[in-house]
């Protein structure tokens, strides 16, 4: 016979023997009912997972994480499709660069990690909208996370995109996926709805396939449980380490009285709102819970094993008693940092798997090395009124009362609302948000002249003092939607009348302000090539830009910015914005710098939107370690 069809014939019959499945070609993923646990191939699988999330890191450091998470002897990744990633404006998807959903599969897949799929379409996560786009609130009072019609379409739509890219990186198509979440966390939702959910599985399974394991995740209370699973999906639970395990499995099983036990979230740490002490969870906790779980066969992912970063606009908020955004830096207190390195978390953890299965030998890679680029000075560039030629180039939109981001279909950033006052005020006259309409911060100037601001829940009123027809401006910052219980309906920016002293405040002028775009073409920086440094402009209160830049040294190691001293903004390195910094409510004080940002050769540029009060330095600092909380020391 010919060598060729010998080995042919030897690798099939391999085949045959493991799976004795001849129709599958030898690929099969599934739960087994009778002995409590899933099937890889025909044979008992017990996975050791751990959740990153792709839009949280650049494209460029995906390989370096996927392989320490390889390293630290996991056997599967478990990511979230974020549906606002990809499809921002409506009807239009973006598959490309950071958002490239196959190739991080296909890097996952190289590294020898099986991939378990949240597609949502809520992810919740922590991210704007939990994932929602903003775009679906432009119909009013949709009824997210549930049968509403119009919701229900653009579901179908996205998923029917989304879906049929997936399919080919299925296990049992040959590629890494074993298995898929359907919605997340859906009976912590109040609606319960379960024509929703089984319209889900409806969507999921014609695209997917009946043999995809589909699964819930439910927080582990009786309730959430109950309006959280359906029938022909996988039940499964999440929780963290001040939670009593058996309890957590044994709610589990009340809905899935066999099958495999799984905590498809295991808290490695958690997340920050700005003015929170950071988080930190303790790694004995967690190695311990992770060993008992371990030992009883269930299957885990932590959550997460490396949090990233929430570039740009990407965050999410909470809103309980109150509106409360999460902080730009999602490092979560988890095995591997936001800047990708291995924790003592990660090691303590290394070891606990090495007593359940064979981790790769060979070292975990180190920590990559930062740099201390240091301080750069600043110069102003001007205040945002006096910049709207530029940031706003298509110029305001009139209208009588104030119109929302939503409906002027800017869904994400800062919008600035102009209108004149109606009248000369002499004394100190109070500018109220009656209804609590302003999300989420608003930072009021006359005539340019900075007042202060008003904050959702929280500050509603401001004194005004001017005459008839001075200029007042009202810059809008949406601080991330709600990514999380009832309230995710979060429409932004002034949502109901402004009053001043007795008159409803009319006649706006509505700037929609394009500052990503603007930046990403070169300015402030090409505006200003030619004009010598000159005398500085002294900084001054209220919303406006600084520029500078860092000279290129040959490297691009990753480095962290501190704005010491500076109040709330918005940063962005050679076009690319970093997030939002706001060192005066904490707890985060640094800012991490992917490396790959930094030019070798070219002056780097740095533009900075500070909107209340820049230090009279204009000192910027690029540190090598981050800082994440108030109260840790930086000697
Ligand atoms: O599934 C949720 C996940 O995406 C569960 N979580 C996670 C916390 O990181 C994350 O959002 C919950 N979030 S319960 C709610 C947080 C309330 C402060």
């Amino acid at each position: 016979m010919d060598a060729r069809i010998l080995l042919f014939v030897a690798v099939n019959f391999a085949y045959l023997t493991v799976n004795g499945n001849l129709i599958s070609g030898g690929r099969t993923f599934s739960i087994d009912y009778k002995n409590n646990c899933f099937l890889k191939d025909g044979q008992p699988f017990q996975y050791i997972s751990g959740s990153i999330h792709y839009s949280r890191i650049p494209r460029y450091y995906w390989k370096d994480r996927l392989f320490k998470m390889f390293m630290a002897g996991l056997n599967a990744v478990q990511i979230y499709v974020p549906w606002n990633f990809h499809e921002s404006v409506q009807g239009v998807s973006n598959f490309s660069g950071d958002r490239d959903v196959e190739h991080f599969l296909d890097l996952a897949n190289q590294t020898g990690l099986l991939v378990i799929l949240r597609p949502g379409p809520y992810i919740c996560a922590e991210w704007e909208m939990g994932g929602l786009p903003a775009w679906l609130l432009e119909k009013p009072n949709i009824i997210l996370r549930s049968a509403d019609p119009d919701y229900l379409q653009a579901v179908s739509n996205w998923l029917a995109v989304l879906l049929p890219k997936v399919k080919p990186w299925l296990y049992t198509n040959g590629g890494n996926i074993i298995g898929v979440q359907v919605e997340n966390e859906y009976g912590s939702y109040f609606a319960c709805d379960y024509n929703y959910m089984r319209h889900l599985r409806t969507l999921f399974r014609f695209f997917l396939g009946e043999d995809t394991v589909l699964f819930t995740t439910d927080g582990n209370t009786d309730k959430e449980m109950t309006c959280g699973t359906l029938e022909g999906i996988y039940a499964t639970v999440d929780f963290g380490t001040d939670t009593n395990i058996t309890q957590a499995f044994s709610l589990q099983r009340r809905f899935e009285p066999r099958g495999p036990l799984v905590n498809s979230e295991f808290y490695t740490g958690w997340l920050d709102h700005w003015g929170d002490q950071h988080a930190v969870v303790e790694t004995q906790k967690v190695s311990r819970m992770l060993s008992e779980m371990l030992s009883m066969g269930a299957n885990v992912n932590m959550y997460m094993f490396e949090g990233g970063t929430n570039f740009g606009y990407w965050n999410g908020a909470d809103h309980d008693t109150r509106y409360r955004s999460v902080v730009t830096s999602y490092d979560y207190n988890a095995p591997l940092s936001e800047a990708g390195d291995p924790t003592e978390k990660l090691l303590a953890l290394r070891e606990v798997i090495k007593l359940f299965r064979e981790v790769p030998s060979g070292p975990m890679p180190p920590a990559t090395p930062k740099f201390a680029y240091g301080f750069v000075t600043l110069k102003k560039v001007g205040n945002i009124s006096s910049l709207l030629n530029t940031l706003s180039p298509q110029g305001p939109v009139h209208s009588q009362y104030p119109l929302t981001f939503e409906e002027m279909k800017q869904y994400y950033g800062y919008m600035l609302y102009r209108t004149k006052l109606p009248r000369d005020l002499s004394e100190p006259t109070p500018l109220i948000s009656p209804l609590n309409g302003v999300h989420d911060r608003a930072y009021v100037s006359t005539n340019g002249v900075f007042l202060g601001r008003l904050e959702r829940d929280t500050i509603l009123v401001i004194n005004v003092t001017g005459q008839q027809g001075d200029i007042l401006d009202i810059l809008v910052e949406n601080m991330g939607r709600v990514n999380f219980g009832s309230k995710i309906n979060d429409y932004k920016g002034l949502l109901s009348n402004l009053i001043l002293g007795k008159d409803v405040l009319t006649d706006w002028e509505i700037y929609p302000l394009d500052i990503d775009g603007v930046i990403e073409h070169g300015w402030p920086h090409s505006d200003h090539q030619n004009s010598p440094p000159g005398p500085q402009t002294e900084p001054s209160a209220g919303p406006a830009f600084y520029m500078g830049t860092l000279q290129p040294n040959g490297l691009t190691w990753d480095t962290f910015l501190k704005l010491r001293e500076w109040t709330k903004g918005q940063v962005w390195i050679n076009g690319v914005n970093l997030g939002r910094y706001w060192p005066a409510r904490g707890p985060q004080q640094t800012l991490y710098v992917p490396g790959l940002l930094f030019s070798t050769t070219q002056p780097n540029n740095i533009t900075v939107l500070e909107l209340e009060r820049a230090p009279s330095n204009l000192h910027i600092l690029f540190m090598d370690r981050p800082q994440l909380s108030n109260t840790e020391t930086w000697s």
